[in-house]
C-alpha cells in the first residue's frame, strides 16, 4: 500500500536538503579551485545522493501502512492498489515536489496577517490568506495566530504546524518569509505600515482592487482579522484549489502533534473501530451560546455571569429554549446518546471524546457512558507526562484532536463550529470518510416528542435515521446563497472543486 510514515518522509526530504546544499558547496568549490579533486568530490556527492535516494524509498516502502494518506502529495494514487506505480509516485515525491522550484514573480510588496480566534479558524484563514498573497504576487510573513482570544493559547505558528514545511512546500506558489525584512520591520515599529481588517466575503477582485493598491503604497500591510474574509463561491478555481492545497498538505502539524496523535491512532485501533465524538459541550460554548438545556440553577447563573463578563459577547440576553428549538444549541450529552443510539450505532463501539472539559461534569456524561460504555479521553489514553505539554495550550490540544478525528471511522460532531467543519471537508477530500451532519433542529424536536412519550422508540429511530441518510459526508454539492454568505455551506466543509472524482465544472451549475 502506499501509505507514508511521515517521520520518513520528513527524514528524506532533510537529507535532500543537506545533499543540495552540499552540491552547491561542491559547485564553488569546483569553479574557484577547477581541480579534478573537486570534481571527483562532485561525483561522490552525487553518488551518495543516489544512495540516500534509495535508501529514503526503501525506507518509505517499509514504513507502509502506518499513517494516512496526507504525507503523500499525489493523493490519488493513495487509493490505486497498483503498488509498482504507487513506488513510482514516492521517487517521483522525493526528486520533484518535495523541493518544488521556486515561482518566480515580480514581488508587489509585503502582506502581514493576524489570525483570530480559535485553532480550526485559524487554519481556515491561513489557507485564505496564503491564496490572497499568492494572486497578489506579495510575500507573505508567517501568520501570526490569536493568543487574545478567549483561550488565551500563547503558542506560535511553529509551535503547532512544521513552519519549514509550509514554507517549502509552498514556494512553487508564493514567497513566505518567517519575518519582515529588517527595513521593512523598522517602517513597522515606527508605525509607518497600514493595518485594517479587510471586508468580509469578500471575492479576490477586492483584494485586487483595494488591498494591492493599499500594498504597493506602503510596501506592507498588515491584515489584523482574518476569518471569513475570502467569499465561499465564485472564485477562480485555481484559487480554490491553491486554498485546499494549503489546507490538506502545506499545513501540517508539528512532529511532536502528529506522533502524540498516531499514538493515539494507534491505542484506538488495537482494540477496533471508534467513532470520534466532537462534543462541543465545553463551559464556553454554553456560556457564549447562552445554551442551558439540562443545567441547574447554579449553572445557569454561572454561564450568564461569564457571558456578561466577556465584552466581546456581545449577545446577552439569550432565551435558551427558542435558541435550542432553532436548532442553534450544541447537542447536550443526553441528547447526542438518543441520537447515536437512533442511528443505530453499535453500542460497543469504542467513542473518543474530543473535546475540553465537558460542562458538568460526570452527572452530564452519565446517560452517554450507559449507552456507550467504551467511552474514552485522551487524558485516559495516554500518561500525564506526554499530556503535560499540551496543558495550558488549548490549540495544540485541539490539533491532537484533529488529527484523532481525521484518522477515525466515523466522525460526529454536537455543533457546527470551525472544528467540525474544517474536519468534515478534510475527511471528504481523505475519500468521503464517513461525517454524521446533525440536523439538529429536526432532532431536538423529535427527542422532545420522544421524552413526552408521543413518538415510539421505532418511530423515533426510523425519523432520526431517514433525516440523516443525506448527511453523512458522501458527495453532494455546496450550497450557495448568493447575497447571504453566512448561511451558505462553507467552502472548507465542502471543498468540492478539489474532491476529483466527483467534481466536474461542466455540470456546475
Ligand atoms: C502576478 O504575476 C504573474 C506572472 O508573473 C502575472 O501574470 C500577473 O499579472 C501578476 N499579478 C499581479 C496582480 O501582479
Ligand atoms: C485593526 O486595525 C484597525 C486600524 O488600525 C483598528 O481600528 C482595529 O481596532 C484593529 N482590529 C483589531 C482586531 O485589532
Ligand atoms: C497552567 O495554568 C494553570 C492556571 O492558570 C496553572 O496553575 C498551571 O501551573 C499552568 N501549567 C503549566 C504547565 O504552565
Ligand atoms: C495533498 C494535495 O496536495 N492534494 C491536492 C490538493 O488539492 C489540489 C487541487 O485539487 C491538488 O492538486 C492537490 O494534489
Amino acid at each position: 500500500m502506499c501509505r507514508v510514515e511521515r517521520g520518513g518522509e520528513r527524514k528524506c526530504e532533510v537529507v535532500l536538503q543537506k545533499v543540495m546544499k552540499g552540491e552547491r558547496r561542491g559547485v564553488v568549490v569546483e569553479k574557484v579551485k577547477s581541480s579534478s579533486r573537486s570534481k571527483m568530490k562532485l561525483w561522490m556527492i552525487r553518488a551518495t545522493t543516489s544512495v540516500l535516494l534509495w535508501t529514503c524509498v526503501v525506507q518509505l516502502t517499509t514504513l507502509g501502512e502506518m499513517w494516512g494518506p496526507r504525507g503523500l502529495k499525489g493523493w490519488p494514487s493513495c487509493f490505486s492498489q497498483d503498488s509498482a506505480a504507487v513506488l513510482q509516485d514516492k521517487v517521483h515525491v522525493l526528486a520533484g515536489p518535495a523541493l518544488p522550484p521556486k515561482r518566480v514573480y515580480k514581488n508587489n510588496g509585503y502582506l502581514m496577517v493576524s489570525c483570530n480566534g480559535g485553532l480550526n479558524q485559524m487554519r481556515a484563514a491561513i489557507c485564505d490568506m496564503v491564496s490572497i498573497a499568492r494572486y497578489l504576487n506579495v510575500t507573505l510573513i508567517v501568520p501570526e495566530l490569536d493568543k487574545t482570544s478567549f483561550w488565551a493559547d500563547p503558542s506560535e505558528f511553529q509551535d503547532i504546524f512544521d513552519v519549514d514545511h509550509f514554507i517549502i512546500s509552498l514556494r512553487d506558489e508564493v514567497r513566505i518569509l518567517k519575518e519582515l525584512p529588517p527595513r521593512l520591520k523598522r517602517r513597522m515599529e515606527l508605525g509607518m505600515i497600514r493595518t485594517m481588517p479587510p471586508v468580509s466575503w469578500s471575492d479576490i477582485s477586492y483584494y485586487r482592487n483595494q488591498i494591492l493598491p493599499l500594498i504597493q503604497k506602503y510596501k506592507v500591510v498588515h491584515l489584523n482579522r482574518t476569518d471569513s474574509r475570502l467569499a465561499n463561491n465564485g472564485q477562480p478555481l485555481e484559487l480554490q484549489k491553491l486554498r485546499c492545497h494549503v489546507n490538506f498538505s502545506a499545513l501540517r502539524f508539528t512532529l511532536q502533534i502528529e506522533e502524540l496523535g498516531k499514538r493515539v491512532v494507534k491505542l484506538l485501533r488495537q482494540k477496533g473501530p471508534f467513532l470520534v465524538l466532537h462534543l462541543r459541550y465545553e463551559m464556553d460554548m454554553l456560556a457564549f451560546s447562552g445554551c442551558t438545556q439540562g443545567c441547574n440553577r447554579e449553572e445557569v447563573d454561572e454561564l450568564t455571569r461569564m457571558r456578561y463578563a466577556y465584552p466581546w459577547w456581545k449577545e446577552k440576553i439569550i432565551n435558551s429554549d427558542l435558541k435550542r428549538k432553532d436548532g442553534l444549541c450544541p447537542l447536550t450529552p443526553e441528547e447526542t446518546a438518543l441520537t447515536l443510539r437512533a442511528l443505530g450505532i453499535d453500542p460497543n463501539i469504542q467513542i473518543y471524546i474530543a473535546a475540553g472539559e465537558i460542562y458538568g461534569g460526570e452527572r452530564r456524561m452519565a446517560t452517554l457512558g450507559t449507552a456507550y460504555p467504551k467511552l474514552v479521553r485522551k487524558e485516559i489514553l495516554l500518561e500525564p507526562s506526554d499530556l503535560r505539554f499540551f496543558e495550558n495550550h488549548s490549540s495544540q490540544m485541539a490539533a491532537l484532536d484533529y488529527l484523532v478525528s481525521l484518522e477515525s471511522d466515523i466522525f460526529v460532531p454536537t455543533y457546527d463550529g470551525n472544528m467540525a467543519k474544517v474536519v468534515e471537508g478534510h475527511r471528504r477530500f481523505l475519500g468521503f470518510k464517513k461525517t454524521i451532519v446533525l440536523d439538529r433542529r429536526f432532532l431536538v424536536d423529535l427527542i422532545d416528542r420522544y421524552t413526552i412519550g408521543s413518538l415510539s422508540w421505532v418511530a423515533f429511530s426510523s425519523a432520526v435515521k431517514e433525516a440523516h441518510a443525506d448527511r453523512m459526508g458522501s458527495p453532494r454539492k455546496r450550497l450557495v446563497i448568493p447575497d447571504r454568505p453566512k448561511e451558505e455551506d462553507y467552502f472548507y466543509s465542502n471543498p468540492e472543486e478539489c474532491l476529483e472524482p466527483s467534481y466536474d465544472p461542466l455540470s456546475g451549475t
